[in-house]
């Protein structure tokens, strides 16, 4: 017999959204709704046995009465049709005397994990038969920096999948510097304990954190800002037995998608009809990953050559774009477009464009050449992709950018 339910965590209902435009803020809002809607939807359609929150549910102590009503009705239509819900507190929704999470009316069959005092749940379908065994952990208050999950240990013998939900920073996952470390754990932890699955939060960039036993960051039901791109939802997990290795699928929800777009190869691009083209083209591959149901709030980074470099203008363009492919929210960058130089011959007559280009060119080779210029000093690792991707990220035309700077200094364009 299966134990199947939905993984969701880092819901953040009512976050403030305070560095949006008060547009894009109210369509966020109805963004998370429906995105929350559409959760209740997927545990009901799929038939699971449990909905699981791991924290951070609530983004702070005020919920407004609107949220307050929707999140304790789709709980209770889950709860009515037997679906247990297990939901954890996290470091913006502790389970302290004052804290929201208690005063709340949850709905019978709700279980509420406040503090880190273990709790186990039996999971039952509506036969009354035992499916699988939540046992979780929560916050009590805001800042925590114990290793709260090195409590959880799965029954021994069982004769059901145990799982383990806790709120946690993994140090060793990906974008976890992002993220206040607490609860912090790693992933020898994880595996010196072997549940069938491991529910975390935190995170907001879903990921898989380790293999055996199955360890999962579901990110965040709806993306509020630029650094929580992509498609955002919850994950379906199957498990058929005790010690057999989970089926994982993750699940589409947000309504609206944050996404940035690079575009780069205008060095022929002369003329505004043409530039727009480029950008549509971009644009409309995006729109076909998100499959037409998300809307898109846009960061378009144009780089490179082009004829058309000091003409660009942001908002401008920003605005074409928003009105033209009804996007809701757009903002171009083009610090790093340029015009078209010929850097072989800058190179030549420029020495510090030859010894910027020769250290790019090194450091994009070999990313340990950057750790031994660095010496001692423990800014950066070159084993850790967060560092890769900011040291891609910093490169990424800086040979140019220093030659545009140059010439803007008073040289002339060759
Ligand atoms: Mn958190």
């Amino acid at each position: 017999m299966s134990f199947r339910f939905v993984h969701a965590a880092d819901l953040h209902l009512d976050s403030p959204l305070v560095s949006r435009s008060p547009t894009t803020a109210d369509r966020l809002r109805e963004a998370s709704a429906i995105a929350f809607s559409r959760l209740i939807r997927l545990c009901i359609v799929e038939d699971v046995h449990a909905l699981l929150l791991v924290g951070d549910t609530l983004d702070g102590e005020r919920l407004s009465m609107a949220t307050e009503v929707m999140f304790l009705e789709g709980l209770e239509r889950l709860t009515q049709r037997g679906i247990q819900v297990v939901v954890a507190t996290g470091n913006h929704d502790p389970g302290d005397g004052q804290g929201t999470m208690l005063s709340l009316d949850w709905p019978e069959g709700c279980h509420l994990i406040r503090d880190e005092n273990v709790v186990r749940i039996p999971v039952k379908d509506r036969t009354g038969a035992l499916r699988g065994t939540v046992d979780g952990v929560g916050f009590a208050a805001r800042r925590e920096e114990r290793s709260l999950a090195l409590a959880l240990a799965p029954p021994s013998p069982r004769s059901v999948p145990a799982v383990a939900m806790a709120h946690a920073q993994v140090v060793e996952s990906r974008g976890a510097r992002r993220h206040i470390p607490y609860a912090p754990i790693h992933i020898a932890e994880l595996a010196a304990r072997p549940f069938d699955y491991w529910a975390l939060g935190h995170v907001h960039l879903r990921q898989q954190v380790l293999d055996r036993p199955a360890a999962w960051y579901p990110g965040n039901l709806q993306g509020r800002h630029f650094k929580e791109e992509g498609a955002k939802g919850a994950l379906l997990v199957e498990i058929a037995g005790p010690g057999r290795p989970p089926n994982v699928e993750f699940r589409s929800l947000a309504p609206v998608r944050f996404a940035t777009l690079e575009v780069n190869g205008l060095g022929d691009t002369r003329d505004a009809g043409r530039l727009i083209e480029k950008v549509g083209a971009a644009v409309e591959s995006l729109r076909r990953e998100a499959s037409g149901h998300e809307d898109l709030c846009l960061r378009v980074r144009l780089a490179g050559p082009c004829p058309l470099a000091r003409r660009v203008d942001e908002e401008e363009l920003a605005d074409t774009m928003r009105r033209r492919w009804g996007l809701i929210e757009v903002h171009c960058e083009t610090h790093a477009l340029h015009p078209v130089l010929d850097m072989d011959a800058l190179a030549r007559r420029e020495p510090l464009v030859a010894l910027v280009r020769a250290l790019v060119h090194e450091l994009r080779e070999d990313p340990q050449a950057a750790q031994r210029r660095i010496g001692d000093v423990q800014l950066f690792s070159a084993d850790d992709p967060d560092d890769l991707e900011i040291l891609e990220d910093v490169l990424n035309g800086m040979d140019t950018r220093i030659a545009r700077a140059l010439l803007d200094g008073g040289g002339d364009v060759p």
